[in-house]
């Protein structure tokens, strides 16, 4: 299986357009050591030809731009972009369905509420029927079903399985106030020539006993490096909110929970990547300490244009 990282940024990117922060205004100054990065979203693929995008950034355009596998091949309009499986109904991971209206019928996978989001609160797939159009696989995760088995056609040796993980919907959404089972899923994908599996999640709340059971059983995470701390972003001045209250385990330990890099050390994955890093977030920095704590565990920080073979 080959993974490539389209973008490695949070909502907004890095720098973020508003943001003068140090991290921001470094990268801007190049002051720091640190990569400009496009909001989140990979591709996969079985054989190198055909591939899968897992969330779609506002930023997709720059991203196939800069990725020749993504490039049209044969014909006058072609894509090797085969089909669109979102995590989430959030905006830097579905707005990048837009960018994709001039092309064929977009083949796309969701959960219930996912959908339900995309017609009503941001009825993006609604404008897509003017366009492109899209074509509905629903993933059956919803109630009391919390994870499910699917496949895309095209990439027969690929097994998807969608999780339902805790997490919000998001702020437009109808439902924002009352979550719900398949607002936010994880994605484990395993190719069944080798055996091998990713599991990708970038928007991860919280790390119950479930959760690590499927992160035990992968060889590669791919997982929320949203924020460093808890108050990452109450400290720096930048908002109100905790990473709690936005949804994101911090990748250290808080008073009250363990964190994301502790988590990733009771993994025995061969690769254990961070991706959705926030702006704020001190591990953008490469000559930081945060950086050599990450290092001296073998997680590594995902960038724009990284590429992963499993
Ligand atoms: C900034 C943003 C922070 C940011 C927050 C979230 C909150 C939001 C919600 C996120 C993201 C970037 N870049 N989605 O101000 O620095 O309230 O639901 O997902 O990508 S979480
Ligand atoms: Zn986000
Ligand atoms: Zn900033």
């Amino acid at each position: 299986m080959k993974i490539l990282v389209l973008g490695s940024g949070a909502g907004g990117g890095f720098p973020q357009w508003n943001c003068n922060c140090r991290l921001c205004a470094g990268q801007r100054q190049g002051e720091l050591s640190a990569r400009a990065r496009t909001q989140s979203s990979i591709a996969v693929s079985a054989d190198g030809e055909s591939w899968v995008l897992l969330n779609a950034s506002p930023d997709i355009g720059q991203q196939i731009r800069s990725h020749p596998q993504l490039h049209p091949r044969q014909g006058l309009r072609d894509t090797p972009i085969k089909a669109v499986v979102l995590m989430d109904a959030q905006i830097d991971h579905v707005t990048g369905l837009l960018g994709l209206r001039e092309g064929p019928c977009i083949d796309l996978y969701a959960t219930p509420c996912v959908f339900e989001d995309l017609t009503t609160g941001l009825p993006l797939l609604n404008v897509l029927q003017h366009y492109c159009g899209t074509r509905w696989h629903m993933l059956p995760v919803a109630g009391d079903q919390v994870s499910a088995e699917f496949e895309i056609e095209g990439f027969a040796s690929l097994r998807f399985t969608a999780l339902a993980i805790p997490g919000k919907a998001p702020p437009y959404s109808p439902h924002r106030r009352e979550q719900m089972v398949g607002d936010n899923i994880a994605l484990l994908i395993e190719d069944r020539r080798d055996g091998r599996r990713l599991f990708y999640s970038p928007g991860l709340a919280e790390v119950g006993n479930q959760e690590l059971r499927w992160m035990s059983n992968a060889d590669c995470l791919l997982v929320d490096g949203t924020f460093w701390e808890e108050d990452e972003m109450q400290r720096a001045g930048l908002s109100g909110k905790t990473a709690t209250e936005m949804g994101h385990l911090p990748q250290s330990a808080s008073a009250v929970r363990t964190g994301m890099v502790d988590v990733m050390r009771a993994t025995t994955a061969r690769r254990k990547v961070l991706i959705h890093i926030n702006n704020s977030n001190p591990i953008l920095d490469e000559g930081s300490p945060q950086r050599r704590v990450l290092e001296a565990h073998g997680i590594e920080v995902s960038y724009d244009g990284m590429e992963i073979t499993l």
